[in-house]
């Protein structure tokens, strides 16, 4: 399948989507969502292979959040309806995400902008460009944070940075960012496109179940109690002790020698 607004591809497991709209700063239109969508569908699909996702955008940006230039009001008044967009595209892109059997991560290779930024933060591990920025900027136009920002904020950072995050929609710079816990790691600009390759093979040898397991683990305690955790845990325990990956992790560990993980 080829895209016009996106690069992707896939090879040895690991597969690479390109936000690819440079001279926007990668912001979204249908078109593109659209495209980001049937990517993930051909990542998400059983026979696919795919056992991580590096997603990342070309240029200086990463994404720049909704193109507003399809947003300016019409001659005749009529203003867009903004949550039939959240309902059509990027609410399915985020749980899409959030839902995939397998690690995402993120290499915020430049500024992430409204729902640019939320994008970055429902994938599983992000790594940030020293020279990468997050900007909540929906406030600057009167809307609320959306894909997810009002949900992921607050548990990433904290209801006061959270709040504040929204409401001024600062620039936050990429080592701020780390050092609060909104991304995992900022990695030198020159070496951001090696490094988080190498990330998504790294986790693309491991064993895939259990880390699909460990993320849905992961997302439910974000509304469970201690008590119902418990019991998805060992739910999730059987389940992963069930795979191939475990008997071969056990079989290396005890042999002493490095495993060969499948992903099943
Ligand atoms: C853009 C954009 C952009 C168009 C850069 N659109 N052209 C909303 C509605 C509907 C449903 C769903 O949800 C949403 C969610 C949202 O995402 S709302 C938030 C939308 N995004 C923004 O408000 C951010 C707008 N962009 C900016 O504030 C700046 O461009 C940032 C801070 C991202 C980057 O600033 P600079 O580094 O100074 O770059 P720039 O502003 O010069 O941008 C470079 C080009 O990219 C420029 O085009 P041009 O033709 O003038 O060179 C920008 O117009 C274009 N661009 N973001 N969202």
């Amino acid at each position: 399948m080829t895209f016009k607004t996106i690069l992707f591809e896939t090879t040895g497991g690991v597969a690479k989507l390109t936000l690819n709209r440079p001279e926007k700063l990668n912001s979204f239109t249908p078109e593109m969502l659209g495209e980001v969508r049937q990517a993930l569908d051909q990542v998400a699909a059983p026979a696919s292979g795919v056992r991580s996702l590096l997603l990342t955008g070309a240029g200086r940006g990463f994404c720049g959040g909704q193109d507003l230039g399809d947003r300016a009001v019409r001659a005749d008044g009529a203003t867009p309806d903004l949550g039939r967009s959240l309902d059509s595209w990027y609410n399915p892109i985020i749980l899409a995400l959030r839902r995939l059997d397998l690690p995402v991560v993120c290499a915020v290779n430049g500024v992430a902008a409204g729902a640019g930024a939320n994008l970055a933060l429902a994938c599983d591990i992000v790594l940030a460009a020293k020279s990468a920025s997050f900007i909540q900027s929906f406030c600057k136009i009167g809307l609320v944070p959306d894909s997810g920002g009002t949900w992921i904020l607050p548990r990433l950072v904290g209801m006061a940075r959270a709040t504040a995050l929204a409401m001024l929609g600062d620039r936050i710079e990429a080592s701020q960012a780390e050092a609060w816990g909104l991304i995992w790691k900022v990695i030198d600009d020159d070496q951001l496109a090696d490094r988080s390759l190498a990330l998504a093979c790294q986790l693309a040898d491991m064993p895939t179940r259990g880390l699909a397991l460990t993320k849905q683990a992961l997302q439910a305690a974000a509304t469970n109690g201690l008590p119902r955790q418990l019991d998805l845990e060992r739910d999730l325990q059987r389940r992963a002790g069930q795979t191939k990956d475990y008997r071969e992790g056990v079989d290396a560990f005890l042999g002493k020698r490095p495993p060969h993980f499948q992903g099943c």
